[in-house]
């Protein structure tokens, strides 16, 4: 039997608990699959009135289970197939009719994301750490990121889309991430509100602490649009030490991903979450058959040595006809 995800049925409430605590539950086809049954068998059910969704042990969920994408190459259709259902999962999530909780007490990265933020009411602890990491392993962040990333103020999110930058919950909560705090201490209590009468309760106030993100968010704003290379004539130009240590971040994550990613915000502003959601699917099925995926997820979640090389090495060597045909369209659409 299969428990890396369960299901319960409470008061008028669906429970579903993440559960592959070791691996800080990423999500696998496998989850994906019950996952999406479930909650199609919820959205029609009247008896169930709310969702809430969690992860068990210390993560939400640490993304999509890459790692098990990697060691596919060449032997199933899993990078597809995987990626196909995740985002029609995201895109059910959107379109469901009833009130939809996540608790973020732990790590909420990538694929986590698209889990939950969809939902109406995402729950930040002192214990929420939020990333879009992706362009760490040849990957770009997905999930429809293009969407909801490109439509926060002050190009918050392309910055954190390009430097996988980790935040914490006063951050979250700042660029309405998050939308609600609750001490991790507070969180039964809030569940049992929730599961029992719907109600999102009790809630904690929040001081808002020094934040590097939101100190510079006027230099942000104005670095992080348009195409790469402007980015990083901009980075290059600027004195301030906050753009020094982005530049050298940027340096060591993969060139391809950081030109697609910001290739992909410029063409999300006028689209739907359904037309981004299609528009990253056909994406992904370029970048996964890259070496780079490959040497990415490698370097960094399997040998975890943090030192993967990229080819091209540099975005110096990129050209915009390469760019521009990582966003053919070339296979199945999802049909949204
Ligand atoms: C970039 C990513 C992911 C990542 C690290 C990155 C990602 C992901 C995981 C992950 C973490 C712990 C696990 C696991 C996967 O890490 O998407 O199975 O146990 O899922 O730098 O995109």
């Amino acid at each position: 039997m299969n428990n890396s995800i369960i299901f319960e049925e409470k008061s008028e409430c669906g429970l579903i608990y993440l559960n592959k605590p070791k691996a800080l539950n990423a999500l696998d086809l496998e989850m994906t699959d019950l996952f999406y049954k479930k909650l199609n068998d919820w959205k029609n059910n009247i008896k169930i009135k709310r969702i809430l969704i969690q992860g068990n042990g210390r993560a939400f969920c640490a993304g999509g289970d890459v790692k098990s994408l990697f060691l596919s190459s060449g032997v199933s259709n899993l990078k597809k197939e995987f990626l196909f259902k995740e985002y029609k999962l995201n895109y059910l999530i959107d379109q469901f009719n009833k009130p939809y909780l996540s608790i973020w007490d732990g790590i909420v990265m990538g694929g986590g994301v698209g889990l939950s933020i969809y939902g109406n009411v995402r729950i930040a602890t002192e214990n929420s750490k939020f990333a879009m990491p992706e362009t760490a392993i040849g990957f770009f962040p997905d999930v429809g990121s293009s969407y909801f990333l490109s439509r926060i103020k002050n190009n918050f999110g392309l910055y954190l889309s390009l430097t996988g930058k980790v935040i914490s919950f006063t951050e979250m909560l700042y660029l309405e991430l998050a939308t609600h705090f609750c001490k991790s201490s507070n969180i039964e209590k809030l569940q049992s509100n929730y599961i029992h009468d719907g109600l999102v309760y009790p809630i904690d106030k929040i001081n808002n602490d020094n934040s590097e993100l939101i100190n510079n968010k006027n230099f942000i704003e104005e670095t992080f649009h348009g195409d790469i290379f402007n980015i990083f004539e901009k980075l290059k130009k600027s004195n301030l030490e906050f753009a020094k240590i982005t530049y050298q971040n940027l340096l060591k994550r993969c060139p391809m991903s950081l030109a697609a990613t910001a290739e992909l915000f410029k063409k999300a502003k006028n689209l739907t979450l359904k037309e981004c959601l299609e528009m990253e699917f056909q994406l992904s099925q370029k970048i996964v058959y890259r070496d780079d995926f490959n040497n990415g997820v490698e370097s960094v979640l399997v040998m975890k040595n943090n030192n993967p090389l990229w080819k091209p090495i540099s975005i110096e060597e990129i050209t915009y006809e390469q760019i521009n045909s990582l966003f053919e369209i070339h296979t199945d659409k999802l049909n949204l």
